[in-house]
């Protein structure tokens, strides 16, 4: 400690009173300082928790700062730092001017474990030797930071698809999946499974749902590949780490399989198709088309449309594509003799239905034109001036 003193010294001459003369002059006296203070922490134990991913090279990041002071001055009061025990295995380094405790090695893998540094502080640059020197503790707990995010096991397929049969109730588990988790062990490693909608990691929609903790994929309700033939699914495997968790996504096709739940129907306002034919044309003539639509996978066995001429053809006059529904004349027609016919045709996923002049496998009813899977067809012939002006 210093310190100042300051005062006046008075000089009077022995002139008798009246007379005398005398002069002053200001006097300053300082005390210099003894090292009587010994220095001390401010503050003596310090709890610190770190991540194990802490930076410590080039830029080591600070873990604790231990602070004390001393009432003296100069180099009774210059402080220096030591870390005296806790750091056997060379894993901190501490500044000894500034007090600052940094990483002096990586810290991966040494998450969960629990370092007690002792530092002490001394002054005179670190020269003095006090008797008992004060002490802090410093106890640094390493947390391990989330690294690593899920990774499916197995990798999951390219394209991975599923199908499902429609038009069937089900309640089950369509697919199970699996992730894990290179980080150690905790938080960081454990996953959980959801289903990804917009930006939203869900349990469940509407007809899918994800066992969070079993990663089952469950199926349910009754699938209508007419309303919708399929389902792009994202699953989601997330971790629970901190500070960050990380979630890893897979896809997955689910394709609703055809059943032959629509019948092949002729369009409204269709309830009778109009053609002429010319008379006296070759056979094979094209004399239109009928066109049915069915509701089941086009181009799928269900879907599938085949034409038949049911009623009104037992003179095979006509002959049907069943295929196109592409309707022929199989003979040459009179006017003279006939002008009109009308035949009924019925369109049928069946591909193996018989119908030949009089012999068919099919009887329609009123039904199939409520149904409409059932057309009339009106074939007017006609007439081509055969009988020439002379
Ligand atoms: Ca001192
Ligand atoms: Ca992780
Ligand atoms: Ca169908
Ligand atoms: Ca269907």
């Amino acid at each position: 400690m210093t310190f100042f003193y300051r005062f006046q010294a008075v000089a009077t001459d022995s002139a008798p009173s009246g007379s005398a003369r005398s002069s002053s002059v200001p006097v300053n006296i300082t005390i210099l300082d003894r090292n009587d203070n010994q220095p001390r922490f401010v503050q003596r134990e310090y709890f610190v928790r770190v991540i194990d991913n802490i930076p410590h090279y080039p830029n080591p990041s600070a873990i604790a700062q231990v602070v004390a002071t001393d009432a003296d001055t100069g180099i009774n009061a210059d402080l220096r730092f030591v870390l005296v025990s806790g750091n056997e295995e060379g894993l901190f380094r501490l500044d000894d001017t500034s007090g600052v405790i940094y990483p002096n090695a990586s810290f991966l893998g040494q998450s969960g474990r629990r370092f007690d540094l002792t530092v002490e502080v001394t002054d005179e640059s670190g020269s003095a030797v006090w008797p008992e020197p004060d002490r802090a503790s410093v106890t640094v707990t390493v947390d391990s930071v989330n690294t690593h995010k899920p990774e499916w096991f197995p990798p999951p397929p390219q394209d991975q698809t599923l199908r499902l049969r429609e038009e069937t109730a089900i309640d089950r588990v369509i697919l199970k999946v699996n992730a894990r988790d290179r980080d150690h062990g905790g938080e960081n490693a454990r996953i959980s499974y959801y289903l990804k909608v917009g930006n939203a990691n869900v349990g469940e929609t509407k007809h899918f749902s994800m066992s969070e903790a079993t990663g089952e994929l469950r199926a349910r309700g009754t699938f209508d590949r007419e309303v919708r033939p399929r389902y792009e699914l994202v699953l989601v495997a997330r971790d629970h780490g901190t500070p960050v968790a990380f979630e890893t996504l897979r896809f997955l096709t689910v394709v609703v399989t055809d059943v032959n739940d629509n019948a092949p129907v002729f369009p409204t306002g269709s309830e009778v198709a109009r053609f002429t034919v010319p008379e006296e044309e070759e056979p094979g003539f094209l004399v239109g088309r009928v066109k049915a639509e069915d509701a089941d996978e086009a181009g799928g066995p269900e879907g599938r449309i085949y034409y038949y001429i049911v009623e009104g053809n037992e003179d095979r006059w006509f002959s049907i594509d069943k295929t196109y529904g592409n309707i022929y004349t199989k003979q040459k027609i009179d006017r003279e003799t006939i002008d009109r016919f009308e035949l009924v045709v019925k369109a049928s996923n069946d591909a193996d239905l018989l119908c030949e002049g009089s012999t068919c496998d099919v009887e329609v009813t009123q039904q199939d034109f409520e149904d409409r899977s059932a057309i009339r067809v009106q074939i007017f012939v006609e007439d081509k001036n055969d009988n020439l002006p002379k």
